[in-house]
């Protein structure tokens, strides 16, 4: 037996919104707004908490610790903890930003995983993404690599690669771009890599407006060391017209889920094309036609879907075997999107709907597809792993109480420099890697 175990971030302390990704329409307007990090990581425990109550296996991964003091020192701030926060506190309001920035809570891309069922050695793959478009996300890689190092800690079943070399040309954003196809999680899947543009060689159409993220070179290098059969794996170039539009990841507008794919009508280049080599290659593979549910642009215009992230929605396999599509609430708040899923749920693959608030993460652009990273595991492999970050109800309890004493309601840039600040998230992860049995991950631990 093999199930999808849900990763979801835990958003860090420092959780604020500082207009750092260029391309994302929620992050451009909500810029310098004041935050709410208490609330940020109420409402994701919240959505952990759903997903676990429909008997779905949950895991935690932890935020990444901000500001990195060893980056800093790189570039010249000195050694001194308070003199290296003096000297930032003088930067620019988007430097500083950068260093404390919380995105590691967007799963989605912290990696791309393969399932031991679809790699040449039998073992579950695991690449951190090197984030390498954004500075401030660009700065996760490093730990996030040493987190899945504790928490995927048997070699015997896990290898945690190191990021792909770290150039734009090998810009690699993690499953916000990857999409693994299949009939059932034990069965080997059809890995649907989605690429923005081609580093090198000929790239026919680009987005203009906004930059594409994920190159094809980094998918290929991705499925090269996951030894994929190349059979098995599908590559497309995103539509750039969708990037321009505020899908700086596919994962915006589309969305799978074993034998089901659900997209907006502009997700692909030569959308058509696109079909019809994945209905190819999934039935060769699976033996069975893929389900596809297209929204045309009449019914939900591709600016409403970047608005209300219908397709960042998560499709949640329940044990019953139909499909719940779980939606951020701004879907209920579109006309649109609405008066699409009344006439979809229930009489399409998708069985169920239910709405999640998750308004902080929403405002930087991340909805409930972007908050976790989907590991599809066997059974053995599930008992392996660090068994701290497994969701239960006592843990959720023990986390809500942590973010209760640990975390800010308000946050604005001013007080990200100040020591004090510094101290208290460094007290607060210390506590989490407690609560989440991890030892010392932190750079502040070691
Ligand atoms: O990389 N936002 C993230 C959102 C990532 C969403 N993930 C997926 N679609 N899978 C990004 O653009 C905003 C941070 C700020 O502006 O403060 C930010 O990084």
């Amino acid at each position: 037996m093999a199930d999808e175990v849900n990763f979801d971030g835990l958003i860090g302390p420092t959780h604020h919104f500082a207009g750092l990704a260029f391309g994302n329409i929620a992050s451009m307007t909500n810029k310098g707004r004041i935050s709410n990090p208490k609330a940020a990581a109420l409402q994701g425990l919240h959505k952990m908490q759903v997903v676990h109550a429909l008997s779905i296996k949950q895991g935690i991964l932890p935020p990444v610790c901000r500001p990195d003091f060893a980056v800093l020192s790189n570039l010249g701030f000195g050694d001194n903890r308070n003199a290296i926060l003096n000297k930032l506190a003088s930067q620019s309001t988007d430097f500083i930003a950068a260093f404390f920035s919380a995105s590691s809570v967007w799963t989605a891309n912290s990696a791309t995983v393969s399932p031991s069922t679809d790699t040449f050695d039998r073992r579950v793959h695991i690449t951190p993404a090197n984030l390498t478009a954004k500075f401030h996300r660009a700065l996760e890689a490093t730990q996030t690599t040493a987190i899945f190092r504790a928490i995927f800690r048997d070699e015997q079943h896990f290898v945690v690669h190191d990021p792909l070399f770290a150039n734009t040309a090998f810009g690699d954003e993690g499953a916000a771009n990857h999409t693994r196809f299949c009939t059932s999680y034990e069965q080997p899947g059809l890995e649907f890599f989605v690429y923005g543009r081609q580093a090198f060689g000929k790239n026919t159409i680009t987005s203009v407006r906004f930059p594409a993220r994920q190159t094809l070179e980094a998918s290929q290098a991705i499925a090269r060391r996951h030894g994929l059969n190349a059979d098995n794996i599908v590559y497309w170039q995103q539509n750039p017209h969708a990037i321009d539009a505020g899908a700086f990841h596919n994962d915006v507008v589309a969305v799978g889920n074993k034998d089901l794919l659900f997209c907006h009508a502009d997700a692909f280049l030569h959308q058509q094309d696109a079909i019809v080599e994945l209905q190819k290659r999934f039935l060769l593979t699976a033996k069975k036609p893929l389900s596809l549910l297209v929204v045309d642009g009449r019914e939900v215009p591709l600016a409403e879907a970047v608005k209300s992230y219908l397709f960042n929605s998560q499709i949640l396999s329940l044990p019953s075997g139909e499909n719940l599509l779980l939606a951020p609430v701004e879907c209920e708040e579109s006309d649109s999107v609405q008066a699409y899923l009344k006439s979809v749920i229930g009489q399409t693959s998708l069985h169920v709907v239910q709405y999640v608030d998750l308004r902080e993460s929403m405002l930087n652009g991340g909805g409930p597809a972007c908050l976790r990273l989907r590991v599809v595991l066997n059974d053995e492999e599930l008992r392996t792993i660090n068994q701290g970050v497994l969701l239960s109800d006592a843990l959720l309890e023990d986390l809500v109480r942590w973010a209760n004493k640990h975390y800010r309601d308000q946050l604005r840039s001013e007080d990200l420099c100040d020591p004090q600040f510094v101290t208290e998230v460094e007290t607060a992860l210390d506590a989490l890697t407690q609560i989440l049995q991890l030892g010392a991950i932190y750079p502040f631990q070691i």
